[in-house]
C-alpha cells in the first residue's frame, strides 16, 4: 500500500489525535495564521472535496467552540490551506499524514527601495530604449506572440493607464479560465484583451459584507512591474518631461494578468500561495514576482511560499521570474533562489539624471544626480556653506564630543548645526552609510530655513533620488574637491543647483546597482544565483497618477508615470523576455526557457569592457549571474540546457530532503521514484543547469560535474565548439570538445573536471564555458570555491 497520500486525507488512516485542550482556550487574542503545506495536489480529485477534506483535518486538530475556517484552501497548482491554529494545534497538525510542512504565515516585502526614506526611485523600462524584441531580426514567421500570458503576483494595478489598451488587440485566448474580481473601484469592465484577468486576496477572516478587496492598486508598484514586463506602447511618456519617450514593456503584445497579493503592510504568505495557485489554474505563461523574503528570515523550501508556489508552477509548465532582492552589495544575500526559479539582478541603464552645481568665480559646473523641481536661478547667486562649517556653539563641551559634533555637522545631523548660520544657503553635506537617510536630512535642512542641498557621498549610489520641489543634488566624493577647495578659498562663497536632464549614452552601462543582492545563496553554493541581470535603475513604467502630496510636486499635476529602482524593477523585464521566448517557443519547458535567456546573455558593457558595480569595482556572476538579458538574442539561442521535474526532485534529494518527503511534495504519479542511495551535496553541482557552480574544491583535489545540450536551432546536422576561459589556479577540461549533432542526435552530454592547481584557491574564482557553431554562442559562467 501507498504510504502517502498527497494531498488527500483519510480519516480511519489517522491516529488518534492529539488531544490539545482547546475548548479553554481564550479567545483573547487571534491566534498566529499558519500554512499547511501537504504537496501535490492529486489530479482526479476534485477541488471542491479537496476543500471539504482541509476542512475535515482542520477539524480534527481543532476542538475549539467555534467552527474552524479555512482562509484559502490551495487546490490546483498543489494542495493545502491557510487557517489560525495555536502552537499546539499547529504542531498536531505537522504529524498528520500527508502534510509536508507547517509554518507562520510569514510577511514578505516588495523589491522596489522606494520609500520616504530614500525616495529613490523607480525606473521602468526605459522609454526610449526598451530591450524589446526586434521581430524581423529573428527570421521567424511565426506571430505567436500575441498569445502569451504573464501573470505577477504583486500589488494590483491601476487599469485606466494608457498602459494597458488593448487597442488592436485579438481576442483573449479560449483557453484562458482566469476571471476579474469585482471589488471596491473594479469591477469587470476594467480587464480588457490586454488585462484579461485580476484577482484580489484578502488576509482577514472576518466576515466582512463589502467587498473592501479590490484588485485596484493603492501603492504602484504593481502598475509598475506590469507595465515593464507587458505594457502597450505609450508614446510622450515622461516623468515630467523626464526620460521622455516611447513606454512600452518587454513583450508588448502578452497579456497581463494581476493577482494582487501585497497591501500597504507586505504580501502575506497565504496570499501568495494562493496567487500562484489560481495563477497555474487560469492558465498563466510566465510569472513575474518582484517580492520576497527579508535576507534574515531565510525560510527553506518547504517553509517558503515563493520557492513552494513556483515549484508547483514550474511542475506545470509556467517558468517563474524572480526578483533577487535588494540587500546587496553585500555577499550572500540572494533571495528567490530555489533552482527552479529564474532569479534577477538590477543593473543601471545608460541614461541617468543630471543635476549640476554651478559654482560662483570661474569655476566648472560639477556633475551631481538627482530629480528636482526647484526655482532657483541658473546664475550661482546663492550663498553657500558646508554643514562643518555651520556647527552650533551654543553648549560648552570636551574636546571629544567637539570633534564628534564637528563631525555629525559635516553630515549635518540637525542638533549640531546653527540653524541662523544655514537660513537662505545652500548647505554642503557629508553623506555615509548609516547616517540619517538623505530624504529625512534635506527634510530638517529644508524646515531649518535651507534653500538648497548638496549632498556629497562617500558611496556612490546610481540611483537619482526625487526630491520634488526642493533643490538638491547629490555628487561623488571624488568630485568634491573641487567644491571644497572653491568653499576654502573665499568668504563668500556662491552657488545655484541647476535643473535636471536626463543623459543618455552614458558610458559605462550597464553596471550593476549596488543595492542589487548578491550571491552565493545562503541555501547552497552548488547552483550559481542570481541567475540573469537586467535594467532596475531609475525606470520609467505607468503609476497611478493619485493627488498624493508626497509624489506629486506642488503645482504639478499627478504623473501617470513614475521613475523607481529594484530588483523588482528588473525582474519584470526578464519575465517579458520570457514571454518573448515562449510565444516564438511555445513548447519549451521553463528550464529551457531560462537557458536561453541565460546562455545568450551579455557581459559587456557600451564601452567594451567586463560589467562592473556602480563603484567601479569589477563585477563577478555572484552580481549579475550569466549577464545582461539580451531579450532578441534568447529567442535562438542554438542550444538549450533542459530539465524536467525530477531533475529537481534529485536536487531536493541531493540537498537533504527524503524520499517520503519529495514523494508528498510532487506529482504523485511518480510513484517509483526513490533519491539515490548516493545523494549527496556535491551531486546538486550535477542538476542540467545552465551555469555550473562548486564548492569545497580544496588542496590539489579534481570534481567532475555532467551537462547535457539540446539541440533546438534550425539545423539538425551542426557541430559545436567549445572554449574555456579559466580562472588562475584552476584546470579546467571539457569532454568531449565538441559535439556533433544529428537528427537522431538532439541531445548531447559533456563533462567539465576542475581541478585545483596548488592549495592556494581563493575563495572563489569564476570562468566561462563557451559553446559555438559560428553563429550561436551558448555561455555558461562557472564558480569554483573552496569552502
Ligand atoms: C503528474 O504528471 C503526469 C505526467 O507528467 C501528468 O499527466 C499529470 O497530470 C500530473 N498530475 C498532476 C497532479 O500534476
Ligand atoms: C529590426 O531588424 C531589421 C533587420 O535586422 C532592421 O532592418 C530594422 O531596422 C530593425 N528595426 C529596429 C526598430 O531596430
Ligand atoms: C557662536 O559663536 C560666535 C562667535 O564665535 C558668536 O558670534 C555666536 O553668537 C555664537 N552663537 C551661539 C548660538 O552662541
Ligand atoms: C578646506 O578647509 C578645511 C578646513 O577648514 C580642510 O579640512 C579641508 O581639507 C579643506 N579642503 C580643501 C579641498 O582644501
Ligand atoms: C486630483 O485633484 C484634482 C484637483 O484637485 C482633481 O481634479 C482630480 O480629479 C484629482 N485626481 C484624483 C485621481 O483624485
Ligand atoms: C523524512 O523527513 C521528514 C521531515 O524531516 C521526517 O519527518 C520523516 O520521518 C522522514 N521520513 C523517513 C522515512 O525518513
Ligand atoms: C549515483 O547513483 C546512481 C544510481 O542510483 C548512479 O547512476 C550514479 O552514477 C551515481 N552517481 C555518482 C556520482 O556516483
Ligand atoms: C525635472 C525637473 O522639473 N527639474 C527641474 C529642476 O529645477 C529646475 C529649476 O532650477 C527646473 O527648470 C527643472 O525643470
Amino acid at each position: 500500500m501507498r504510504l502517502l497520500l498527497g494531498c488527500t486525507f483519510t480519516f480511519f488512516l489517522l491516529p488518534f489525535l492529539l488531544s490539545v485542550a482547546i475548548g479553554e482556550v481564550e479567545k483573547k487574542k487571534k491566534n498566529d495564521v499558519y500554512i499547511v503545506y501537504m504537496g501535490a495536489a492529486p489530479a482526479s480529485t476534485s477541488g471542491d472535496s479537496l476543500t471539504q477534506s482541509h476542512l475535515q483535518l482542520l477539524t480534527s486538530v481543532v476542538q475549539r467552540q467555534e467552527q474552524p475556517k479555512l482562509l484559502h484552501s490551495y487546490r490546483h497548482a498543489f494542495c493545502g490551506f491557510a487557517a489560525r491554529l495555536s502552537k499546539e494545534e499547529a504542531q498536531a497538525m505537522s504529524r498528520k499524514q500527508g502534510v509536508v510542512s507547517v509554518f507562520v504565515d510569514p510577511v514578505y516585502q516588495l523589491h522596489t527601495t522606494r520609500s520616504w526614506d530614500f525616495l529613490d526611485l523607480q525606473n521602468s523600462v526605459e522609454a526610449g530604449s526598451t530591450p524589446g524584441l526586434n521581430v524581423s531580426d529573428t527570421g521567424s514567421s511565426s506571430t505567436g506572440a500575441d498569445d502569451t500570458i504573464i501573470g505577477l503576483l504583486d500589488t494590483g494595478i491601476w487599469p485606466e493607464s494608457p498602459s494597458f489598451s488593448d487597442k488592436g488587440m485579438s481576442a483573449v485566448p479560449k483557453r484562458w479560465k482566469g476571471t476579474c474580481d469585482k471589488g471596491q473601484d473594479f469591477d469587470k469592465s476594467n480587464c480588457n484583451k490586454k488585462l484579461i484577468g485580476a484577482r484580489s486576496y484578502s488576509t482577514d477572516d472576518d466576515d466582512s459584507p463589502i467587498p473592501i478587496m479590490s484588485p485596484r492598486d493603492d501603492e504602484g508598484h504593481g502598475t509598475h512591474t506590469s507595465s515593464t514586463a507587458a505594457g502597450s506602447p505609450v508614446t510622450d511618456a515622461s516623468y515630467y518631461g523626464l526620460a521622455a519617450g516611447t513606454a512600452k514593456g518587454g513583450s508588448p503584445t502578452s497579456r497581463i494578468a494581476m493577482y494582487k497579493v501585497c497591501g500597504g503592510f507586505g504580501c502575506a504568505g497565504s496570499s501568495i500561495l494562493k496567487g500562484f495557485d489560481d495563477a497555474v489554474a487560469d492558465g498563466v505563461d510566465v510569472l513575474s514576482i518582484s517580492l520576497g523574503a527579508s535576507r534574515f528570515f531565510r525560510p527553506d523550501f518547504d517553509t517558503d511560499p515563493i520557492a513552494i508556489g513556483s515549484f508547483h508552477a514550474v511542475e506545470k509548465g509556467v517558468t517563474v521570474v524572480c526578483s533577487a532582492g535588494n540587500d546587496g552589495p553585500s555577499a550572500a544575500t540572494v533571495v528567490n533562489a530555489a533552482p527552479w526559479i529564474l532569479t534577477v539582478a538590477a543593473t543601471t541603464i545608460d541614461r541617468y539624471f543630471e543635476s549640476d552645481v554651478a559654482l560662483g568665480g570661474n569655476n566648472d559646473a560639477i556633475k551631481g544626480e538627482a530629480i528636482n523641481f526647484s526655482k532657483l536661478d541658473k546664475s550661482a547667486t546663492y550663498p553657500l556653506i558646508y554643514g562643518g562649517s555651520a556647527k552650533s556653539n551654543s553648549s560648552s563641551s570636551t574636546d571629544q564630543s567637539a570633534k564628534k559634533k564637528k563631525s555629525i555637522s559635516s553630515h549635518c545631523e540637525l542638533e549640531s548645526l546653527d540653524a541662523k548660520k544655514i537660513k537662505g544657503k545652500i548647505v554642503v553635506c557629508k553623506h555615509s552609510e548609516g547616517d540619517t537617510s538623505k530624504s529625512s536630512t534635506v527634510s530638517e535642512l529644508k524646515d531649518a530655513g535651507a534653500i538648497g542641498v548638496i549632498l556629497v557621498n562617500d558611496k556612490q549610489s546610481s540611483l537619482a533620488a526625487n526630491y520634488l520641489d526642493f533643490p538638491v543634488t547629490e555628487i561623488p566624493l571624488q568630485a568634491a574637491d573641487e567644491l571644497f577647495t572653491y568653499i576654502n578659498s573665499t568668504k563668500k562663497p556662491v552657488a545655484t543647483i541647476l535643473p535636471t536632464i536626463a543623459v543618455t549614452n552614458h558610458k559605462p552601462a550597464p553596471q550593476i546597482a549596488y543595492f542589487s543582492s548578491r550571491g552565493p545563496s545562503w541555501q547552497t553554493k552548488n547552483i550559481l544565483k542570481p541567475d540573469i541581470a537586467a535594467p532596475g535603475v531609475n525606470i520609467l513604467a505607468a503609476w497611478p497618477p493619485r493627488n498624493d502630496s508626497s509624489e506629486v510636486p506642488p503645482g504639478q499635476k499627478p504623473s501617470g508615470f513614475n521613475l523607481i529602482s529594484g530588483t523588482s524593477m528588473s525582474c519584470p523585464h526578464v519575465a517579458g523576455a520570457a514571454a518573448t521566448v515562449k510565444s516564438w517557443n511555445p513548447k519549451w519547458s521553463p528550464a529551457a526557457i531560462r537557458s536561453a535567456i541565460m546562455t545568450t546573455a551579455i557581459v559587456m558593457n557600451n564601452d567594451k569592457t567586463q560589467l562592473t558595480t556602480d563603484s567601479g569595482s569589477p563585477a563577478t556572476p555572484y552580481d549579475f549571474g550569466a549577464g545582461e538579458v539580451s531579450p532578441t538574442a534568447a529567442v535562438q539561442p542554438g542550444l538549450v540546457y533542459d530539465a524536467e521535474p525530477v531533475d529537481y526532485l534529485l536536487f531536493l534529494c541531493n540537498y537533504g530532503y527524503n524520499t517520503s518527503t519529495i514523494k508528498t511534495i510532487s506529482n504523485s504519479t511518480l510513484e517509483g521514484f526513490e533519491c539515490p542511495k548516493n545523494s549527496s551535496k556535491d551531486l546538486i553541482s550535477n542538476l542540467n543547469y545552465p551555469s555550473i557552480a562548486v564548492s569545497n574544491l580544496q588542496g590539489q583535489a579534481k570534481k567532475t560535474v555532467s551537462r547535457t545540450l539540446t539541440n533546438v536551432g534550425a539545423e539538425e546536422e551542426i557541430t559545436y565548439l567549445v572554449s574555456v576561459q579559466s580562472p588562475a589556479g584552476i584546470d579546467v577540461k571539457v569532454v568531449p570538445e565538441k559535439l556533433q549533432f544529428t537528427k537522431n542526435n538532439k541531445k548531447l552530454s559533456y563533462q567539465v573536471t576542475f581541478a585545483a592547481k596548488d592549495s592556494s584557491l581563493k575563495s572563489e574564482v569564476f570562468g566561462w564555458i563557451t559553446w559555438s557553431d559560428g553563429k550561436h554562442r551558448v555561455r555558461s559562467p562557472f564558480v569554483i570555491s573552496s569552502k
